[in-house]
Order: C-alpha cells, then structure tokens, then sequence
C-alpha cells in the first residue's frame, strides 16, 4: 500500500491490486494529468456514503430530506453542462469512412496530439488539484462470459458514486481482472484543474469539451463535463459506441434498446427489445402496468436503455443489460404515467438538475398537477407558479435525470441479471412523429424490418443539447451512439439474420410504433404509457402467428378491431387520427429517406434501396 510511485503522487494501490497494466496505465495518466493523488474505488456501501458525504461538503450534492427521501440527494449541474455533447464526440479511425459520414471523426494521431502528445494537450495537467478516482466496472453480471469489463478513471466523485449505481462497480471487477485480463480503458475529466489554494465550483466542467472513442484500441476520452452520457463512460461511450464495434466484430448487437418481458394470464412469457432515440420513454414503456381490461397480465423489467444481444446455440438472439441503473428522465414521470418509476425513486437516488422543494424534497415538471407554492429551481433560483408563468423559467432542467438501482424497481424482471440472457421475440423501432408515421406496423420480413429500422425519424429532444423538435433520421436509434460506419451497421442486421434464418431458427418479429402522433389541435391523440400494452397485445399476438391486421405499402397494421379496447374510450375517429397513411406525406417520407441513403451511399446495403423501391410501387398501386 502507498508506494511513492512519482515524486509527489502516490498511487495507493490497494494490495489486492495483481493487474500490472492497469497499475502501469493508472500511473500513466495520473502523470499526464498531474492529479493530486489516486483513489481505488472498491464499490463499498461505506465508500459510496463517504463519497456523498464529500460531494456534501464540497456543496455538489444536496442531501434530501431523509423522512421523505431516504439516501437520497440533489445534484445541480453547470447551466452549460446539461446534456450529451453530439457535436463534440469523435470516432477515432484511421480511416475516415470506417467512422462514416454520420459521426465526427478525426484520424487517431490528430486527436492524440490534441488530447495527450501535443504542446497544448488539454489532458496534459488536466487533474492538477484533484484526485483521481479508479473506477473499474463490469458491463453485465461480474464474471459472466457476456460481461465486458472497464475502469474509468475520473476526477470527478460524482461520476464515481454513479458509476457505482449505473455499473457493477469495485473491488470483485478487480477479482475477475486477475493479473492480465482484459479492459476498456476510459479517461475522464472535467477539465477544471486546481492550483494551490483555489476554492472549487460546485460543478466543474470546461467549455471546451471532448467525447473521445478509438475502436481499434477501444479506448474512451473525455473531456469537459461532468454530466451523463459524457462523463458516465459504461452507457453510450461503452456499451454503445464501442461495444457496437466488437459486436460487428464478434457477430453481436449493442443496441440502445429497452428489454421487457411480457407474461399474459395463462402464464406465457415473451421477451421484446424497443429501440427508441434518448428521451422519447424507453423507461416508462419498460416499466410499463397494464391498463384495465388486461387483468392478469404482467410487464416486467430486463433494462431500461441498452442491450446486448448475442446468438444462442439454439439460434434465437439472447439479450442482457449490460448497466444494473437507470439513468432516467425525471420530468413527466409522475404516479399516474410510471408508477413503477416512482416507487423505484423512493431511496437511494441521485437526482440531477431537478427542483428542491421547501421540505427539501424533489419535484418537476408533471410530477404533480399542482406545483408547490414555492421552491429553488435547477439553477438554485427561487421559484413559484407566478414566476414560471412571467419568465417561462423551469423548476428542473427538461433533461433532469435521476439515477438509481435496478434493485429498486418492484417491476424488475427474475431473469434481469441472468448471463444467459433472454431469448427475444420482438424488436420494435420507434420514433417521436406528431405525423405521418402509423401507431404501429408489422414488417413483413427481417429485411423490412431492417428497413424500417434504417429511416426511422425522430424529433429531437432535450436530450441532446441543440435545437428540439426537428426531425431528423435516427436509424435504429443510434445515430448518437454509432461506433462505426452506419451503413457497415446496416450490413450487419442484415448478414446476422440471414445466418439465424439459414440455421433455421424463428427470427424475432420486427415492428415500428410511434406513441406520438399529434391531432388538428396539438395534443397528442394516443393515450401512451400503460395503454401502448394494448399494441404491445397485438404484437406478440402476431409472434404467436395470429391476431389480425391489413397489410399496406409499408408493412401490415391492426385494424380499430383488431385491438382490444376494454378500459379505454378510443374511439375509431381517434385510432384513424393515429394510424391513416397520407399519400402527400408519405411521399414526402420517402424523399427523406432518400435523402438519407444519398448521405449513406458508401457501402449501402442494396437491399435497402430495393425496399424502398418496393414501397414505391406498393403506393403507386393505390
Ligand atoms: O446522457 S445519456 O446518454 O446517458 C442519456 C441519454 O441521452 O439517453
Ligand atoms: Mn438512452
């Protein structure tokens, strides 16, 4: 223990530490960014208290009222530090076509020199002041052949804390590492270094920022924020970008995708896959009760953001969630939408960027119907109803997260942690449209489905700092989260359900939904939330071969009886108002899509465009 490695800087590495490299690469980058010292995180419960104990004093967290919210706590972030950084994250290839035209790419030396070799290097010095915390986590249940192993070494202790909820975190990570296995080596700072005697801020960060991938090395840098996705470098960093590498690699998906589990009254269990964009309900949707009039029925939980999906021996695709957290969006969720979601925010939660109330609790926008009187909004300014109503100034930020267990969700599925996985029967693809796409369609084969996937669009949200409520492509829902060439991608789909149907598996059944269609007024027309398990019904009818629907240019839809509507008044007008297919708008659409394969071109599958021109003639046929 504490062996003066550096003038000046201790290592502190903990005896049960064997893994040379990663002793030899922490010293690396505790040199290069000049931290204070070293702390080996062992992923104790005393540690996480202490952690947020420090996070206390340093006045980062807030601790909430523990009558009301117990082990619980209030983070709030730099205004400028709200949401992923899209316009400044890198995919590092030596060739700039294997990043692809819908990443930011620069060639590997260019982006070392600027981050690590150069003069100027902005990790050179990057920790001064600070320490430096080891974080070593496994992707999926510790020590299971599916898991993939990372560590993370950040000077930020919220970024620790949270990785502790998001990941399997500390010392059995190490165990399992043994002397040589093998890790993602993820470098993260906030940018902000200290000199002697400098107060520090309560969220450092750094305007300049950087979210840094090299899938040939698998190696993760950032710099810059402090917050989520950016600093958080498991989720999309990781089990995104660059596990959707070693999966085109390996013959695996990493998918940004929700895992449910659907068991109906006589006690059959499906298992569904949902890929939607960040911010569009992937949490609700997982954690989804059935309304009135499915008695009996039951939703439960595998994960709630991404999953990787790897063949079986059987040949049906298996599913695990690589994360044991959910880093969800606090704002709308309330015990009306998502039940589950609230129960699960009972204990134990970080909340970030939400409002304080006087009792010192949290509240957001569409918790309650009525606002308290008084509380500290997100930027830790007085707020009241009559002054949201003069300024527009929200109580929490529009992307305020929580951060919390899986363990906490009463709906958290038996099998969530099993490394086998569970078998999928469904994909589904959705995107946030207040027009022209259908509630919901059922492609007619894999290849369509892989179409659908393809040109999905979707409104941006606050997710994503830059403009909201365009449309833009997000194919598969990953256009952020892509760790190589998106049409390579394509291909992928492709080959990898050719191969399980010529082993002669049942392949999943691929649908496209969309909860958000919008009528003459305005306001969205579907119900959502508990009601989507009404489609949801319909989908796994159609996996068991029946329920019924009519096939149009785009794939086969239920029609108004097709569904059952005990519970809920809807009416056929309404359900028109959410799936008729306009021929102006569609053709619109497919000068989209259009617009995406043009971009895409290189290396597009020729199998998309052929679908295309299928549809084409489907609607010309009208
Ligand atoms: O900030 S995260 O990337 O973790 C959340 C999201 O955008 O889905
Ligand atoms: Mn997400």
């Amino acid at each position: 223990m504490n062996q003066p490695v550096m003038e000046g800087l201790r290592l502190n590495v903990p005896a049960y530490v064997k893994h040379q490299r990663l002793i030899a690469w922490v010293a690396e980058i505790a040199a290069l960014t000049e931290a204070k010292d070293v702390y080996w995180c062992d992923g104790s419960q005393e540690e996480y208290d202490r952690l947020c104990q420090q996070l206390v004093d340093a006045g980062t967290f807030q601790k909430l009222n523990p009558a009301k919210r117990p082990n619980s706590y209030l983070a709030w972030s730099d205004p400028s530090d709200v949401a992923r950084v899209e316009d400044r994250t890198f995919i590092c290839t030596d060739r700039m076509e294997d990043a692809g035209p819908t990443n930011n790419w620069m060639a590997p030396k260019e982006m070392r020199q600027l981050l690590q070799t150069g003069d100027q290097a902005l990790f050179k010095g990057a920790m001064r002041g600070r320490t430096m915390y080891v974080v070593p986590f496994s992707m999926g249940p510790i020590g299971s052949p599916i898991a993939h192993i990372g560590v993370e070494l950040s000077d930020s202790p919220y970024v620790a804390v949270n990785m502790r909820i998001m990941t399997r975190m500390g010392r059995a990570v190490l165990n399992v590492l043994g002397d040589n296995g093998e890790f993602v080596p993820c470098v993260h700072t906030v940018g902000a270094p200290l000199v002697a005697g400098q107060a520090d801020v309560k969220w450092p960060c750094n305007k300049t920022k950087y979210i840094v991938h090299y899938p040939a090395s698998r190696e993760i840098w950032s710099y810059g924020s402090g917050y989520g996705g950016n600093a958080l470098l498991g989720k999309k960093c990781f089990a995104l970008r660059i596990a959707s590498t070693m999966g085109r690699d390996q013959g695996w998906l990493a998918e940004h995708m929700l895992i449910l589990g659907v068991t109906s009254p006589e006690g059959k269990k499906h298992h569904v896959a949902a890929a939607f964009p960040s911010a569009c309900g992937k949490t609700n949707f997982a954690m989804l009760i059935p309304p009135q009039g499915f008695e009996g029925w039951k939703v439960t939980t595998i994960g709630d953001d991404i999953a990787w999906i790897k063949p079986g021996q059987d040949g049906r695709l298996y599913a695990i969630n690589p994360e044991a957290g959910y880093f969800g969006v606090a704002p709308g969720t309330n015990s009306l939408t998502n039940p589950n979601c609230m129960a699960s925010l009972n204990k134990d939660v970080i909340f970030t960027n939400v409002a304080l109330t006087d009792d010192g609790d949290v509240w957001w926008e569409g918790m309650t119907d009525t606002a308290p009187a008084h509380l500290m909004d997100w930027q830790g300014n007085d707020w009241t109803p009559a002054i949201a109503k003069e300024t527009g100034a929200k109580a929490a930020h529009p992307n305020a997260r929580f951060t919390v267990s899986a363990v906490n969700n009463p709906a958290l599925d038996a099998e969530w942690d099993n490394p086998a996985g569970v078998p999928i029967d469904a994909f589904i693809f959705g995107g946030r449209r207040s027009t022209t796409v259908p509630l919901v369609t059922e492609a007619r084969d894999w290849v369509e489905g892989v179409y659908m996937a393809a040109t999905m669009g979707s409104e941006t949200t606050a997710a994503a700092a830059g403009q909201q409520g365009v449309v833009r492509r997000d194919p598969f829902a990953m256009l952020p989260f892509m760790g190589y060439n998106m049409s390579d991608y394509f291909r992928h789909w492709l080959d990898l359900g050719a191969k399980l149907a010529q082993s002669g598996a049942k392949l999943p059944k691929i649908f496209c939904v969309n909860w958000f269609r919008k009528g003459a007024d305005g306001k969205f027309v579907w119900p959502g939330y508990g009601e989507n398990m009404r489609v949801l019904k319909w989908m796994l009818e159609r996996v068991e071969g029946q329920g019924r629907g009519e096939e149009h240019a785009f794939g086969t839809s239920p029609r108004y009886e097709d569904l059952n509507w005990q519970g809920l008044a809807f009416t056929p007008e309404q359900f028109h108002t959410v799936t008729h297919i306009s021929d102006s708008d569609w053709a619109a659409e497919l000068k989209l899509h259009d617009e995406l394969f043009t971009q895409l071109s290189h290396n597009l599958p020729g199998e998309l465009p052929a679908t295309k021109a299928k549809i084409e003639t489907r609607l010309a046929a009208k």
